[in-house]
This record gives C-alpha cells, structure tokens and sequence, in this order.
C-alpha cells in the first residue's frame, strides 16, 4: 500500500496539468479582433449586451475571474454638441499611454458633456489594444483611420540626396527634432494633409489633441460654437516665437508666394503680427533675433481648434503647394505650427482668430492657464503641473519672454472677451 506521502507528488503533477492544460483547452473564451471590427456596429448589434454595474448586486467583478461577453461594453455614444465637428489625434501605437492621458483629461474637462467622436489617424495600422483603450475612453464615437502612404512620406519630386544632405546639416547644426525624417513627414502631413483625410471631410470643425498634454480648467461651454457663432475660424492658446535654424527660407518662400498671388492676401490680414520687430514689450531683454522680416511668432498648432474650410480653401492649398513645391519640409525642418500661422496670418482677417485666454493647457514645456482668480476658482482650474523633468511649473507662458501674445494683443484682434457667460453660475449640465 504506497503512502499517502508518496501519492502526493504524482496528484500534484496530475492537478497542475488540469488546470494548466486541460482547462484552457476544454474553455475557449471568444476574443473580438478589433483590427478588424467596427467598432460602432458593436454597440448597435445587442442593445443590451451585459455591463459592469457597480451599484448592481451579482455583478461580474472585472478584478475576479469573471470575464465580460464583451471586450467593449455597451455605451450610449451619440453625440450630445451640436457642431458637425471632431477631436482628432495623429499618434502612434506606442504612445498609447500619453494618449490616454490627453484623452481622459479632455473628456473629463469637457467632451463627456458633449461626446464629439474621436478621430485617430496614423500612417500603420492601429493595433487591438490602442483601439480597445482609447474607445473605452472616448464619450463619443472612435474612427481608426489609415492615412495612405502618398500622404504620408514625402512627395516624388523630393530629390533624395538634397534631402539626405539636409538631414545631415541639421543634425550639424543641432536643428531640434532635425535628425528624424518621420517627424519631417509628420510636420508636412500636418500642414497639408490631415483636413483632406476621407474621414475628415464629414466634418466643419476639429480640436486637435496630442499626447501626453493636459487641460487645467473645465470647458463649461462648447468651443466650436464659440467659434462658430463669433464668425472666428481659428482659436489658439499659445503663441510663441520658432527656433529660427528649423527655417532658414520659409520666408523668403512666403515672400515670393505673396508676390505672386497678391490678390489672395487678405485686407484685413495680421501680417503686423509676424513682422514687426520692436522690443520695447519685453523692456530689458530683446526678443529672439531673426534675420528676415518674419519675427518668428506663430500659433502653437499642438492645440488648435479651428474650421476645417478654411485649410480646404483654394487659397491656403496653393499656399500649402507653393510651399511643398520648394521642399522646405524636407530639405530644412519647417514644422506645421508657423505654416498654419503664416498661412492664417496672410490668408485671413484677423478679427477670425481667436485667442482662448479661458482655457488651461500644458504641453511640455509650456502652461496656459487664466490668470483671472474668479475664473480660475469658478472654472475649476488647477494652474500647477509638473515638466518632463519632474520641475513644477505653474507660470502660464502668456507675456513670458517667448511669448507671441502681447504682440497678438497689440497687432492682431486685440484683447476682447467672447464669453458673455457667467461662469460662477454654470455649474455641470
Ligand atoms: N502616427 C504618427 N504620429 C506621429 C509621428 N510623429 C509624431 N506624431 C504625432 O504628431 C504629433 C506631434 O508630434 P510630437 O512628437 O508631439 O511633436 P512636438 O509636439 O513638436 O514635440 P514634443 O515636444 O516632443 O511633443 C503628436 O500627436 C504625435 O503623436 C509619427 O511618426 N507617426
Ligand atoms: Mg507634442
């Protein structure tokens, strides 16, 4: 008769197989491919598919062993804002998290009252686990767009060793982010290329998000219809000067667009905006130097909230051609943010742009925040965040050094409020 010691080793090893082997194979738990599913048929097919309720009793525990039919449980999604408008993200797989983190602190300050859909695009595929998060984020509806690869790498008549040659000055030079060609194809596809994506043409209005940025304040109204119904079809928060090195001849090539189209100038343009020179609005430091007529100032496209016609108009697409013609986003560095501005600058009136001063945003290394107490208090801000190196920053860049916005201020709208809203009263809808 063998012990019962010496049963033991061998109903251990006939117990793990069980559970190792036996179990998983005999169970077969179904997974969704995200990849490709529509994610919105999803939700219409069972209208009351199971869901995780907290406040229910014999709930399946999302912590437990218990595993939910679903990948992405049912959620009323339809959009609650009026304005045929989205929030759109170009990113990568990789920087899931720092979207998530953009994405969770917009939809908590304002889309959740709204639900406008997200439109994420990106030039590879996204994979399963970008798609099942960012959707379990997101109020409103998710798109998943592929952005076609002539969109997206540079255009034939890119003469290869030219290009080659200014990525090798720029590294030289120490020209930021000028090593890297994908940034050089995200710059290009970001000034001429994201309003003309398929999925984007069903829309009037974008808010663009990056990741990894932050909103300080709740929104407490809808931007878009600001926008809208104050006939503005542009709003920034940000306005600073650009690293000169990243554009040697953009301005030159304005120059000479402007020759050559001079009626697609705008009378009531802010080119004074861009090209005045004067110092006395920082008093003791003088402004970052440059040696063209171009100041250097522009809009911070990382947030942008704006009208979609208007990057579709005639006029800033022979712009945005007359540009890429020249090669400038590859031979040099030319990043979005002073295309978008100069182009705005140039091509519209300048009483359609609007500066959000009510808005709080980060975006390394710079915070906008109100600096009003009233409306910080009543809006809910938190004026405090802290850098990529851990530095706590809570100076809004508004008049810094770098900052474009007195000179805006002084040569372009003007400083008005837009809101007549009183902000102390508008608790959550
Ligand atoms: N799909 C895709 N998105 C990109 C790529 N490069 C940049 N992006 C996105 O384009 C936007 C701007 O890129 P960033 O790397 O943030 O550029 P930046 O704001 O000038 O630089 P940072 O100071 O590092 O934020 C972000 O939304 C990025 O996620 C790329 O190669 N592919
Ligand atoms: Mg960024």
């Amino acid at each position: 008769m063998p012990s019962i010691r010496t049963l033991t080793v061998p109903l251990i090893g006939i117990l793990l197989c069980f559970c190792y082997y036996i179990i998983p194979n005999s169970i077969s738990f179904s997974s969704i491919d995200l990849a490709n599913y529509d994610i919105n048929q999803l939700f219409n097919h069972n209208p009351h598919p199971p869901t995780y309720d907290p406040l229910k009793h014999n709930q399946p525990k999302l912590a437990s062993n218990s595993y939910l039919e679903q990948s992405i449980p049912f959620r009323n999604r339809q959009q609650i804002g009026k304005e045929n408008a989205t929030l759109v993200m170009l990113v990568r797989n990789k920087e899931l998290k720092g979207a998530l983190q953009s994405m969770r602190s917009l939809e908590d300050r304002f889309n959740r009252h709204y639900r406008y859909p997200w439109v994420f695009l990106n030039e590879v595929p996204f994979d399963d686990e970008f798609i099942e998060q960012t959707t379990l984020m997101a109020s409103g509806e998710t798109f998943y767009e592929l952005i076609p690869e002539e969109d997206w790498e540079q255009p034939s008549f890119i003469d290869e060793e030219k290009y080659e040659n200014g990525i090798a000055k720029a590294i030289m030079d120490g020209v930021i982010y000028g090593g890297t060609k994908s940034y050089r194809n995200m710059c290009h596809f970001n000034s001429g290329y994201f309003y003309r994506q398929e999925r984007m043409l069903n829309y009037d209005w974008y808010f663009r998000v990056e990741p990894d940025v932050e909103y300080m304040c709740d929104f407490q109204y809808d931007p878009f219809e600001l926008l809208r119904r104050n006939n503005k079809i542009y709003g920034f928060v940000i306005a600073i000067t650009e690293y000169e090195n990243t554009i040697p001849t953009l301005w030159q090539t304005v120059e000479e667009f402007m020759a050559e189209y001079p009626e697609l100038v705008h009378p009531n343009n802010s080119l004074d905006f861009i090209t005045t020179h004067e110092t006395s609005l920082n008093h003791w430091k003088s402004l970052v130097p440059s040696s063209t007529k171009y100041n250097l100032c522009h809009f911070w496209s990382n947030f942008e909230i704006a009208n979609l016609n208007f990057f579709r108009s005639e006029a800033y697409g022979k712009y945005f051609d007359y540009l890429d013609k020249s090669g400038g986003f590859y031979y040099e560095r030319w990043g979005d943010a002073p295309v978008h501005s100069i182009g705005l600058n140039i091509l519209a009136d300048k009483n359609s742009i609007h500066h959000f001063e009510d808005i709080g945003y980060y975006h390394a290394p710079y915070l906008a925040c109100p600096t009003s107490k009233d409306v910080v208090a009543s809006k809910r801000c938190v004026c405090k965040t802290y850098g990529v190196d851990g530095d706590r920053i809570d100076k809004p860049i508004d008049v810094g050094l770098f900052s474009c916005l007195s000179r805006w201020w002084k040569y372009g709208a003007g400083k008005s409020f837009l809101n007549e809203i009183d902000y102390t009263f508008n608790y959550e809808k």
